[in-house]
Formats: structure tokens, C-alpha cells, sequence
């Protein structure tokens, strides 16, 4: 998979040198190449920002230096093909491991990162209509951050675990909170009985060391349905419509 990430901070983009996505990309798995969007800004002062026509608070990046970036970016393949064009911002469509899978099937990725009160709506037309990108808006979350950069890193890591090879235990990803619509169960190691604190120990679940491996099973559902209850009760009620088992009053 090639990702490229457009942005005003390439230095943001540094840890994904780190860790599991690291060593996809030192084994090819992951192409990831990072731009400063000011090489694409020729003025004095390299700028990429100007006031707001309409007037308001901040700065809105200027269509220019985004729409140069974009089309070096489509320049760089040798033949017809095109990025799925994501720009993280607040306003965009929820990300969900759904979406993460979705885009852990494409074979090319661009992110543009927005910093200021946006980019120029101009560049998301150019995207679609000039290049024919797939241009989709993603936001984390119903907060505000200072840039697409923090965001990236976020969507990055969650696709790039999912494209194949890049975890070794493919097994783990399938038991995992939102892979299913539940939280996961809480986990624990050894020691079974510790002292947390002077006087103080702390036990395993007994049912954890008995070897029973239905009672294992039986015990984490409950405790995945009573984690999920009392932290997402709306991942509960999504998971009951699937599941069908929402209509059982009556019955
Ligand atoms: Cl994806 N970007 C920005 N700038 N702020 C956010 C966000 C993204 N998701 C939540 N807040």
C-alpha cells in the first residue's frame, strides 16, 4: 500500500518510523511518504494561509500550494492510477474500524492535512472533478484538534495494522473491541495473587485458572456485556439490532 501525507509538519509524521508500522515499511509492505506542503508554495514566504473572504476568525489555506501537492502526488504514478484523497477534520464522517477496513483495501492513500480554519473549498473540487480522486473528510472524533497531523497518525496506524503482513498474529486482530460490536473482556498475567499494596492482594478471577474453557468463554461475554453496558450503551444497542435479540419483550 503506498500512503503519501501532505502536510505544513512533516516532523509531526516522524513516529511512524516507530514500531509495527516502521517495520512495514522497512519490509515494503507500507510506502509511506511524507510532503511538505510549503515546497509546493512559491511566493517569498512560502505561504500557504490568507484571511477568509466573507470575513471570520483565522486563516483558510489557499487552494494553490494544495492543488500543486495533489497533482504532483497523481504525477507520481506511472500510469492511470489514483489516490483515495482522506482530509482529517472535525466536520468529516465518523472513523470506525469499518471505515479502517474499508481503506485498508485501497492501494493508495493520500492524506491532506488541514491546519487553520481549513482548506479552500476550491481544493476539494479540484480533488474530485480535475483528478478524480475519491475525496472523503474523516474525523476522530466530536473534538477539536489543531491539525490533520495528530489525526493521521491515528488513521494510519489503525489501517496499516490491517493490511496483510503487517501483523504477525492475524488471530488478534478479530478478537478485538470494535471488531464485533463489543468492548473486549479485561485480561490478566501472572502473578494470579499479588500485593498491590502493603497488606493488599489483588486475585485473578478464579474462573480464569480453572481450565474450564466454556466457564471461560461464558465469563467473558458477561464481562464484555457489562463493560460495554456501563461505558458504550450505544455500542450495546447496535449490537443487540444485529443480533435480533432486541425484540424479545413479548415473546
Ligand atoms: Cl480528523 N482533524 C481535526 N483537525 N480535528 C479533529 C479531527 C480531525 N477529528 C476530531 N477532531
Amino acid at each position: 500500500m503506498i500512503i503519501d501525507v501532505v502536510s505544513i509538519f512533516p516532523e509531526y509524521l516522524a513516529p511512524l518510523d516507530l514500531s509495527l508500522i516502521g517495520k512495514a515499511r522497512r519490509d515494503g509492505l507500507i510506502d509511506l511518504r511524507v510532503h511538505d506542503l510549503r515546497e509546493f508554495a512559491h511566493d517569498r514566504h512560502r505561504s500557504v494561509d490568507d484571511t477568509p473572504y466573507g470575513g471570520g476568525a483565522g486563516m483558510v489555506m489557499k487552494p494553490q500550494p494544495w492543488a500543486e501537492a495533489l497533482d504532483h502526488l497523481v504525477a507520481s504514478a506511472p500510469d492511470e492510477r489514483r489516490p483515495r484523497l482522506v482530509v482529517p477534520g472535525p466536520g468529516g464522517v465518523p472513523f470506525t474500524q469499518a471505515l479502517a477496513r474499508e481503506l485498508a483495501q485501497e492501494p493508495w492513500l493520500a492524506f491532506a492535512c488541514g491546519r487553520y480554519e481549513g482548506i479552500d473549498e476550491r481544493v476539494y473540487e479540484h480533488a474530485e472533478h480535475d483528478l478524480g480522486l475519491e475525496v472523503s473528510v474523516i474525523s476522530l472524533g466530536d473534538y477539536v484538534l489543531n491539525g490533520g497531523e495528530v489525526a493521521v497518525l491515528a488513521m494510519v496506524e489503525a489501517v496499516a495494522r490491517l493490511v496483510p503482513g503487517v501483523i504477525g498474529n492475524a488471530e488478534s486482530l478479530v478478537e478485538e473491541s470494535h471488531e464485533d460490536g463489543l468492548l473486549e473482556y479485561p485480561v490478566y498475567t501472572k502473578p494470579a495473587s499479588w500485593e498491590s499494596a502493603p497488606g493488599v492482594t489483588r486475585e485473578v478471577p478464579p474462573v480464569l485458572l480453572s481450565g474450564d474453557h466454556g466457564a471461560i468463554a461464558a465469563w467473558r461475554h458477561q464481562q464484555r456485556l457489562e463493560r460495554t453496558a456501563a461505558r458504550r450503551p450505544d455500542l450495546l444497542h447496535a449490537s443487540q439490532a444485529v443480533r435480533g435479540t432486541a425484540g424479545a419483550a413479548g415473546t
